[in-house]
């Protein structure tokens, strides 16, 4: 038995997902240009899809689980469970107006004509605002829409912001943020479970490697233990002595978030050559 999964054939989430596999110690043999790849060493198969069908094959369990983004799952409203955040294709899904425009809040928008890639979402979003407006749908760049004409502001896709920019558009609100997630079908087999078990403990693993840093540092004995209270490690740090007298090595691990704080308290509580070393797996 093996694990159907599906992944964007091609696009923005497409190399990410090979690239979480690989870190996941899965080799997929064959290229992108087939419909389906095997993974050679472990029960995995993979299917190359439009990001847009991947729910409803996930609903329908043509495939089990599939990787994609956030937006994708909720404007497409299929039965599928959202399992795992899988910390790539961050973006947020905006309303932008033209620059200059004063956005004043959801009111603006009242009998304005929106364009948008994301009818449900947008509509969601203004029955909750109990904005009047008309949702105009189009399939892609829809950044061109207010400079032609077609609509007064539109709901899209932002990362940079650049393309919103290059089009005299600003941000005026983020109704959603996005990232890429694995979902899964609603009634795997508790073998189907088993497999996906096996496999998110291998992307939490890839994650919170991901998140953290191994820290290196020497720090005068007499130092040590207000050195030691700012690590917060996997359980304590490590203490080993340096051959010069008086001085020791610790080893930790430190978050990202919370990384150039304790980095500088470091510094002032006279750890030297502080070493940070990326990790490439962490299993706690
Ligand atoms: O062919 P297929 O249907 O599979 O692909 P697609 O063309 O529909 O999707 P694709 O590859 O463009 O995006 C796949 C997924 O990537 C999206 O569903 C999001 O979850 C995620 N993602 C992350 C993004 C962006 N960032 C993004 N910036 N998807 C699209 N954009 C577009 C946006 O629509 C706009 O045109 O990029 C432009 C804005 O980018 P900035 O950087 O200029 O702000
Ligand atoms: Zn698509």
């Amino acid at each position: 038995m093996k694990l159907k999964l599906a992944i964007q054939k091609s696009g923005r989430l497409h190399d990410d997902s090979i690239r979480l596999l690989k870190e996941c110690g899965i080799d997929i043999s064959n290229g992108v240009n087939k419909l389906k790849a095997e993974a050679t060493n472990f029960p995995l198969e993979v299917f190359f899809l439009r990001d847009d069908d991947i729910p409803q094959y996930v609903e329908d369990g043509v495939a089990d689980i599939g990787f994609v983004g956030e937006n994708v799952v909720y404007e497409k409203k299929k039965k599928v469970t959202v399992v795992e955040a899988l910390g790539f294709g961050k973006c947020r899904l905006s309303i932008a107006v033209r620059k200059g425009e004063e956005y004043t809040g959801p009111s603006f928008l009242e009998e304005k004509k929106i364009a948008t890639s994301y009818p449900v979402i947008l509509g969601d979003f203004l029955r909750d605002n109990k904005v009047n407006a008309e949702i105009h749908e189009i399939s892609g760049s829809v950044e061109i829409a207010p400079g032609i004409g077609l609509a007064d502001a539109i709901c899209d896709l932002v990362s940079s912001g650049s393309t919103l920019f290059m089009n005299g558009l600003q941000e005026a609100e983020s109704i959603l943020r996005s990232q890429a997630v694995l979902v899964k079908h609603e009634q795997l087999t508790a073998e189907q479970d088993q497999l996906l078990a096996r496999l998110l403990f291998r992307i939490q693993s890839v994650k919170k490697a991901k998140n953290n840093k191994y820290v290196l540092l020497n720090a005068p004995n007499e130092k040590l233990q207000e050195i030691i209270s700012l690590l917060p490690g996997m359980k304590s740090p490590t203490v080993l002595p340096l051959a010069e007298a008086g001085w020791s090595s610790v080893h930790s691990v430190l978050n990202e978030n919370e990384f150039w704080d304790i980095i500088e308290q470091l510094k002032a509580a006279g750890a030297q050559g502080i070493l940070v070393v990326p990790i490439e797996k962490m299993i706690v």
